[in-house]
């Protein structure tokens, strides 16, 4: 018996020795030392051992056992830390190595441009509107004074959707709705901003692009409060000494219409190639809101007056950030979209 326990020790130790993974370290245990070990085996063997060997035996094998059970677990706890060593060799972190940024966007250049005209014009009192990019026919061009049939309507290369319905060329549309959803005669001072559409493409015609239109009616509203409203708008988006001039123009939604002119940006009005030595340039349409107009849309044109202006978005942005070419806003060139950050 003493020979048999001896060779089971000789056996383990011999095994632990050679032994380099824990997992195999487990299985020796369980193999030896386990329900079914061979150690247990024989302490339940010791029923066919006479009576008076079984304490001795058991002694023996316990014994063997305690020890076994140490040695084993030394090299457990050995193998378990060198894994973990190994782990965290393996897994190391350089906290002194910079983080990686997150990709941060920002607005485009158009839209920042746009939320700056709004601002301006919402300091001075006026309400924003909005609408459908695909209008009628009636909206985009009938409400506005322009009947089917009109020349004027070839002005603006519409894009179809069908022979009623059509991308927006204009914002006005909005207007009009805002007229006609309010009780007749009521004051109104309004901008709606947006994307319109027109089927024309160049360095300074995109046909996508976007307005912002206003709307001011009320009684005894004159083309000073046009000219008032317009100058200061002009000195907060593009500095305190610019000056503008009005220049007689036609819209077939106003009358009388003016073209608006700030003094050059780039020169200060001396003349330059940006104002192609005029000293001005041109930024927006305006008019005396056309009687027809006001009549359509239940207003009556002996009680009230109104004044209204267009202005293209992309063309303020170039004229303050100096951009020459309108198809950079489109291109989706970030060398370009990141300098506005
Ligand atoms: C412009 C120029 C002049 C305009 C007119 C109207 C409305 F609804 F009152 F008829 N809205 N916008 C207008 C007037 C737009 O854009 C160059």
């Amino acid at each position: 018996m003493n020979d048999k326990l001896q060779e089971i020790r000789e056996k383990v130790l011999l095994k632990l020795k050679d032994v380099k993974s824990l997992d195999d370290a487990k299985s020796i245990k369980v193999e030896y030392l386990g329900k079914k070990g061979a150690l247990t085996e024989i302490l339940r063997g010791l029923g066919s051992v006479a009576a008076e060997e079984r304490p001795k035996i058991g002694k023996m094998v316990n014994e063997v056992r305690a020890d076994l059970e140490e040695k084993l677990n030394t090299r457990l706890a050995e193998l378990e830390k060198r894994k973990l060593a190994d782990k965290l060799a393996k897994e190391k972190v350089d906290i002194t190595m910079p983080g990686r940024k997150p990709q941060e966007g920002h607005l485009h250049p158009v839209i920042l441009t746009l939320r700056e005209m709004k601002k301006i014009f919402m300091r001075m009192g006026f309400e924003v509107e909005e609408g459908p990019e695909i209008e009628n026919d009636y909206f985009n061009f009938e409400a506005l004074n322009l009947p089917k049939d009109h020349p004027a309507r070839d002005m603006q290369d519409t894009f179809y959707v069908t022979d009623e319905y059509l991308l927006r060329t204009q914002t006005s549309g909005v207007q009009a709705r805002a007229m006609q959803s309010r009780e007749p005669n009521t004051p109104i001072r309004m901008i709606c901003p947006g994307t319109v559409y027109r089927n024309d493409y160049d360095a300074t015609h995109s046909p996508m692009f976007h307005q912002v239109e206003g709307l001011v009616v009320d009684k005894n509203i004159s083309l000073a409060d046009l000219k008032g409203t317009l100058e200061t708008f002009c000195k907060e988006m593009f500095g305190s000494s610019v000056k503008i001039r009005l220049r007689p123009s036609f819209f077939p939604f106003t009358e009388p219409s003016a073209e608006v002119d700030i003094s050059c940006v780039m020169c200060g009005g001396k003349g330059c190639k940006v104002c192609k030595n005029s000293g001005w340039l041109e930024i927006l349409g305006s008019g005396m809101v056309h009687p027809n107009v006001l009549k359509m849309s239940g207003y009556d044109p002996d009680k009230m007056s109104g004044f209204a202006f267009g202005m293209g978005v992309e063309r303020i942005a170039m004229l303050k950030y100096g951009i020459d070419d309108l198809r950079l806003f489109f291109e989706n060139d970030l060398r370009f979209i990141r300098q506005f950050k």
